[in-house]
């Protein structure tokens, strides 16, 4: 891999998923950035000037000031960031047309199923005022199944996609919070050997800390949420186990 950065790269960010997969690629390739906070909990998103480079009012967005013919180049949406500095850096798409061909199946699988269930689960079960059993429901099958598609590729795969690539840094961050998503350890064990090797890696420690105070802020309510969901999880899995009729009813 080889990059020729003089200028950083300006990363429109926010310490969510979509945004922290754009710093996993940053700092695993090595290339320098600069961050500009859109603070899409208090409406950022929406000012007229980030509109103009965010046609879909969304971080995350990338300026490349040394762009195709050294003339700076805007882009929108995680997945079309994450294919030009994987075509930039050249590292991280695969090497082959058939590899490259897996790696696109496997990120598009993320921006096109697992980003929008799993935003769903985030909103139903965790952010909505109201809690409706019928939505919650309805997204946590769906995300169970979206797991157990990840759970059975990583059987026999060290990596989602051949070599380590954009579509495990594209994934991962949607799987941090797999305790809001009904999941409990154990259930996909190939899935925990994997999340275990990315969390394992210092550029990916590096990306969940870029956005210093405003992040750890963040991630502490976080880790707060999963342990409250944690809880939650085992008092239902025991007043399970203990229903009448249940086969470890005592
Ligand atoms: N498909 C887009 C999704 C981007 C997205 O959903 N960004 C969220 C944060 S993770 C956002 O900016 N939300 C603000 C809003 O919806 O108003 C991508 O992959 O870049």
């Amino acid at each position: 891999m080889h990059t020729r950065q003089q200028e950083p790269v300006t990363l429109y960010f926010w310490p969510t998923h979509n945004g922290f997969k754009i710093a996993i690629f940053l700092e695993e390739a090595g290339i320098p950035y600069r961050l500009e906070m859109i603070d899409i909990e208090n409406g950022a998103q929406f000012a007229p000037d980030f509109l103009k480079i965010a046609p879909n009012n969304k971080m995350p967005v990338l300026i490349d000031p040394e762009g195709p013919d050294g003339k700076p180049i805007t882009i929108f949406e995680s997945a079309a960031i994450l294919l030009y500095l994987g075509r930039k850096a050249g590292a991280f798409l695969g090497k082959t047309e058939a590899e490259r061909s897996v790696v696109e199946q496997w990120l598009i699988w993320q921006v096109a199923n697992v980003g929008p269930n799993f935003g769903q689960i985030h909103h139903f079960a965790d952010f909505a005022p109201e809690k409706i059993p019928y939505a919650i429901d309805r997204f946590k099958k769906e995300g169970r199944r979206l797991y157990g598609v990840l759970d059975r590729r990583l059987a026999d795969h060290e990596w989602v996609a051949g070599d380590y690539s954009v579509a495990d840094m594209a994934i991962f961050p949607w799987t941090r919070p797999w305790r809001i998503h009904g999941v409990l350890k154990g259930d996909f064990p190939h899935f925990e050997r994997w999340f275990q090797a990315m969390n394992d890696r210092p550029a990916v420690q590096r990306a969940l800390r870029a956005g210093g105070e405003i992040t750890a802020a963040l991630e502490a309510k976080r880790t707060e949420r999963a342990r409250r969901m944690d809880l939650e999880a085992e008092r239902a899995k025991a007043a399970a186990a203990t229903l009448p009729g249940s086969p470890n009813a005592l």
